[in-house]
């Protein structure tokens, strides 16, 4: 059969996915029907249409646009159920998303409206399509350690509900080193830790070291530029790093160079998986687009995409025997 056919049937697990980047026009425009909220485009083709980035600012000033549509319970679970019922058509067995309450918190929605919804998506999802998942809290970098340590408070209740945390958002100037606080109470508190390094990004070296030797993350989100330093894919291997590679937001970033980044993780020994950060904004780009495009610009073989899918399975933050069901 074809590669797309493999790709396709192959079945999935997600760990780098933003909750609030799977916003779609089509739900863009319902929740600003039903909040009464004014956008600035008449249809879906026009809000497409507006999603020319060029760096990651210019991405984020987008996806903060998009986030205050989101305002009910309603409008969570809408978001999640959705993304789940793709992800679920798509092959995909398990996800582990990423929801950022701060950027909701910020604007007067209560932390208990935003993880409500989700949860009770994630529910609703397992029921009707068998999808399983778990969420990440991430802290939004730009924003102050007091209030990331204010979030976390805030999320005691629901520990439950949250697998682990990360750091996401505007990385420049905004360091790891900046959450040691936080990112200590959470690792006490039994909560896995993983941090955004994206590509090409200020002082990314040094902030791929703070994630590796200061912090103690698990994963790197992105983390590209690793292949720059020997010394710092010495460590991620000796340490089984798992890197979330992210093949849609990197064309925008640094158009073709794709190939190279994927090839240079593959030949330099370290742990990757494939996942889609932000469908919602980037061309609709679930895990089947992400792996399609990352098996053509890299030339993935069979046995390497099978490779990168077990990797997902084999790092995620499940319990020896849910794996067992996966690998
Ligand atoms: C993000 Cl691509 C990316 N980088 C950093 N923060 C983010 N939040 C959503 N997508
Ligand atoms: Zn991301």
């Amino acid at each position: 059969g074809s590669i797309a056919a493999f790709i396709d049937a192959l079945p999935k697990a997600e760990l780098h996915v933003h909750l609030e980047g799977t916003l779609e026009a089509s739900l863009k425009m319902e929740l600003a029907r039903r909040n009464d909220h004014p956008l600035k485009e008449s249809s879906e083709e026009a809000i497409r249409a507006g999603y020319t980035y060029h760096d990651l600012l210019s991405f984020l000033n987008l996806y903060y646009e998009g986030v205050e549509l989101l305002v009910t319970e309603k409008d969570f679970y809408d978001l999640c159920y959705q993304y789940l019922r793709k992800s679920a058509s798509q092959n995909v067995l398990y996800t582990e998303m990423f929801f950022d309450p701060q950027l909701h918190t910020r604007r007067g929605i209560p932390f208990a409206t935003v993880i409500t919804g989700i949860t009770r998506a994630r529910e609703a999802a397992e029921r009707d399509f068998g999808i399983r998942s778990q969420l990440i809290m991430c802290f939004v970098r730009e924003m102050s350690a007091e209030s990331a340590d204010e979030t976390f408070t805030q999320a005691l209740p629901y520990l439950d509900d949250i697998v682990g945390v990360g750091l996401d958002s505007y990385e420049t100037g905004n360091p790891p080193a900046k959450f040691a606080h936080v990112f200590a109470r959470a690792r006490a508190a039994g909560l896995h830790l993983t941090m955004h390094c994206d590509l090409d990004q200020e002082n990314t070296h040094e902030h791929i070291r703070q994630a590796l030797d200061d912090l103690a993350s698990e994963r790197i989100d992105h983390g590209l530029n690793v292949l720059d330093r020997p010394e710092l894919i010495a460590r991620a291997r000796a340490r089984d790093i798992v890197f979330t590679i992210c093949p849609s937001p990197n064309d925008v970033i640094r158009p073709g160079c794709g190939r190279r980044d994927l090839r240079g993780m593959l030949d330099a020994g370290l742990r990757i998986t494939i996942n889609s950060d932000d469908p919602g904004y980037m061309n609709s780009a679930y895990m089947t687009e992400c792996l399609r495009s990352a098996q053509k610009t890299a030339d993935l073989t069979r046995a390497e995409l099978l490779t990168i899918s077990r990797n997902a399975f084999a790092s995620a933050w499940i319990s020896d025997a849910e794996r067992s069901h996966y690998l």
